[in-house]
């Protein structure tokens, strides 16, 4: 079992935790935790190539891509590894998440550890707004709250 955590903080008033977590190498990653300081709806929600957080998230990079594909949604075959989507906030302002994803890892030199977690100001259309844009990040807009995500007990 693999353990990691990532606490995401913003410029704003954006800010929660993540939980990751992995039974066996090849086995799938469940994400757990909560995102507060976010207007209703949908949020994007990727993790981003660097660890990198010197200028703010924007140091994190585009998202986590090491196969070279375009951008879409955690369901589709060929996605970026880092294409989780989008997390919900209810009217509390709070997204609670609860994801479990095939393609992601925290083994062996594809591991996710050391890099960023990114929550975004807006829906990601998941590769399918027809436009450039969208094949490289979604339209998610600007970059809320974010944080390396690191190994844990
Ligand atoms: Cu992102
Ligand atoms: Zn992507």
């Amino acid at each position: 079992m693999v353990k990691a955590v990532c606490v995401l903080k913003g410029a704003g008033d954006v800010a929660g935790t993540v939980y990751f977590e992995q039974e066996s190498d090849l086995g799938p990653v469940k994400l757990t935790g909560e995102i507060a300081g976010l207007a209703p709806g949908l949020h994007g929600f990727h993790v981003h190539a660097f660890g990198d957080n010197t200028n703010g998230c924007i140091s994190a990079g585009p998202h986590f891509n090491p196969h070279s594909k375009t951008h879409a949604g955690p369901t589709d075959v060929d996605r970026h590894v880092g294409d989780l989507g989008n997390v919900t906030a209810g009217d509390d302002n709070v997204a609670k998440i609860s994801i479990t994803d095939k393609m992601l890892t925290l083994n062996g030199p594809l591991s996710i550890i050391g890099r960023t977690m990114v929550i975004h100001e807006k829906a990601d259309d998941l590769g399918k707004g027809g436009n450039d844009e969208s094949l490289k990040t979604g339209n998610a807009g600007g970059r809320l709250a974010c944080g390396v995500i690191g190994i844990t007990a």
